[in-house]
């Protein structure tokens, strides 16, 4: 019998991550695998995450919830954490569970960490499968360049060494730089499996607009419009597992 859920760490050239994979029922480690991403400022735990990851056991997949850097319970501090490193911390993750036998592998992410699968699916289109981006934050790379990040107003060719973060937190001026450099458009053009893209038409911390931007330079993408939803999908989470639930059903292989 294989552990439902495995509490671990991985790590990333010495930065702990902490993560939980969990099984459904009679795997091990023969089933399809979905590596969860939670979003800025958030973590592996919450809610809208482990309900994305229930619809995906009830289909056979098994997940892997991670907590990046310097969110959650991982190493790294959150004033110096960057798509850079998200991105390598992802890497990290995929060699490890590749290592620990589970090639069928698919990415998600909530936000800055469904921004983060998609920038990865498209470093590694040969190794992920598919991809389930809730709200994904395609905008963070064209407002840093534009000088406009978390309401904060800077001068994008003079990034200024911190910015105020949400809670009293503040980021370094080295997440704005690398932000800047990110090209999701390109990343989009390389990766050509299905994509599941959902979005609600009532959230207010990403906008609606760059899924549809990017919906388009997809191979293969469904975009899910929830009518009524927020950033946090907690008005119809039902609705979000049914729309998972029927993308698994016809991606699973
Ligand atoms: C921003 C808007 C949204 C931003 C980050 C986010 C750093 C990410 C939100 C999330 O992951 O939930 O301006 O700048």
């Amino acid at each position: 019998m294989c552990p439902m859920r495995q509490p671990m760490i991985i790590h990333d050239d010495g930065i702990a991550l902490a993560a939980d994979l969990e099984t459904p029922e009679g795997c091990c480690g023969a089933c399809p695998l979905v590596i969860l991403l939670h979003g800025f400022s958030s973590a592996r735990n919450r809610i809208h995450t482990l309900q994305a990851a229930a619809a995906m056991r009830e289909d056979g997949f098994a997940t892997l919830r991670a907590d990046l850097y310097g969110h959650g319970e991982s190493g790294g501090e959150f004033s110096k954490h960057t798509l850079y490193k998200w991105i390598s911390n992802t890497l990290a993750v995929i060699d490890h569970v590749r290592g620990m036998g589970y090639t069928d592998l698919y990415l998600s992410g909530h936000s800055q960490g469904g921004l983060v699968a998609a920038l990865t699916a498209g470093m590694e289109p040969d190794r992920i499968r598919g991809l389930v981006l809730r709200a994904p934050a395609f905008m963070i790379p064209r407002c840093a360049r534009e000088g406009n990040l978390l309401g904060f107003r800077f001068d994008p060719d003079h990034v200024p060494d911190s910015v105020p973060a949400l809670n009293g937190l503040a980021l370094d001026g080295n997440y704005i730089r690398v932000a800047q450099a990110v090209r999701a458009e390109e990343t989009a053009a390389r990766f050509k499996g299905p994509v599941l893209i959902l979005h609600g038409d009532e959230d207010d911390v990403v906008p609606l607009e760059d899924s549809q931007r990017m919906a388009a330079l997809y191979a293969d993408c469904e975009l899910a419009v929830m009518p009524g939803e927020t950033h946090h999908y907690d008005r119809h989470p039902e609705e979000m597992q049914d729309l998972i639930r029927a993308f698994c059903r016809k991606i699973k292989p």
